[in-house]
């Protein structure tokens, strides 16, 4: 039967595309290092168990399912990678090369194109300074592609990889297409070791009540988007039909509050919240890199992204709400 792999299922992004892929009416086979938390589970077709830089992984799957599309979101984030460059590499290059042999076998074991959704990141641009951040506040997908992470440089490198399996293997081969993500913020789950992760670190910490030291400087800005929405926009780009689609790699944005105006909203929606500031120098950089907010104007005009929430509406109708629920704590409003 014809399946969609997600590698990576158990993680945050899957934890709300899975659910939504299996709403669509597709088969979801799922592959994380870990089995996967059962509700996430419980949406899926089959479950496996095993390590993406595995080859032996991947002879199982071809030997059991006909994969006709893939979202490949297993993968080492920004501050993870920074402090294991090795294994980073091994994982974020070595695996996404082997979903891609993998989907160029299935293409071509069927005479058919397989989509690869890749999630790339913000991480591959890499301002140099901050006069340079702020003259390109709303970077564009050819600026500063200077990446200064192994993460950015990971993700770069396989977003080529991606054009080079789509544009020069046989025509009926990989179908690669690829969002750059900015910093998520989801209300079910929270984020490891990524350095956009102050965010929702900040909002969940607040809603258990718990001290949160910000590794960041209160004036740190880069672009951010709730979860519902980045799964939307995923979604969206992998049902547009190739032909009209002038990018491979597509910035998505929606708002890019600074540190500080996120932890305001945050005392706003809860007042007793205890939020300091102690900069983190290798995290600090990292964002410093980082775009303060992406020109997403292609991702508009070629797959319809079109964020339901900007900042006031992510707070009082999604992010306050379901944290709030998941906490066990009455419905509020932040007040602005
Ligand atoms: C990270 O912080 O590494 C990720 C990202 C922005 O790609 N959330």
């Amino acid at each position: 039967m014809p399946v969609t792999l997600v590698t990576g299922a158990g993680g945050e992004i899957g934890h709300t595309l899975v659910p939504r892929l299996a709403k669509q009416g597709q088969a979801v086979v799922a592959l994380d290092l870990n089995p996967l938390p059962p509700d996430t589970a419980s949406h899926c077709h089959a479950q496996l168990v095993g390590d993406i830089t595995d080859e032996a992984i991947w002879k199982g799957i071809s030997d059991r399912y006909d994969v006709v599309a893939i979202y490949h979101l297993a993968a080492l984030l920004s501050t993870t990678s920074e402090k294991h460059p090795a294994l980073a590499h091994r994982v974020n290059v070595g695996g996404t090369l082997n979903v891609l042999t993998f989907a160029q076998s299935q293409a071509t074991a069927r005479g058919e194109r397989v989509r690869v959704l890749f999630p790339s990141t913000i991480a591959i641009y890499g301002l140099p300074d901050a006069t340079t951040k702020a003259t390109f506040a709303r970077i564009k997908e050819h600026q500063w592609l200077q990446p200064t992470t192994m993460y950015g440089c990971n993700k770069l490198y396989c977003e080529h990889l991606g054009k080079y399996m789509t544009r020069h293997a046989a025509a009926k081969g990989v179908d690669f297409r690829c969002v750059r993500l900015p910093g998520l913020i989801s209300a079910e789950t929270l984020p490891s070791g990524g350095t956009s992760d102050f965010g929702p670190e900040m909002l969940h910490a607040a809603a258990q009540g718990k001290p949160y030291e910000c590794f960041v400087r209160e004036d740190t800005r880069i672009p951010f988007m709730v979860m519902p929405d980045a799964v939307d926009s995923i979604l969206r780009l992998m049902a547009t039909d190739a032909s009209k689609l002038t990018l491979t790699a597509y910035n998505i944005g929606a708002f890019n509050p600074s540190a500080g105006e996120f932890a305001d909203l945050v005392r706003s929606a809860f007042p007793g919240a205890m939020i300091t500031f102690k900069p983190n120098p290798m995290r600090q950089a990292i964002c410093d890199g980082w775009p303060a907010d992406v020109d997403d104007a292609p991702a508009r005009a070629d797959f319809g992204h079109a964020p339901a929430y900007d900042l006031p509406r992510a707070f009082n109708d999604y992010l306050v709400p379901a944290v709030r629920s998941r906490y066990g704590l009455s419905s509020a409003s932040v007040t602005r």
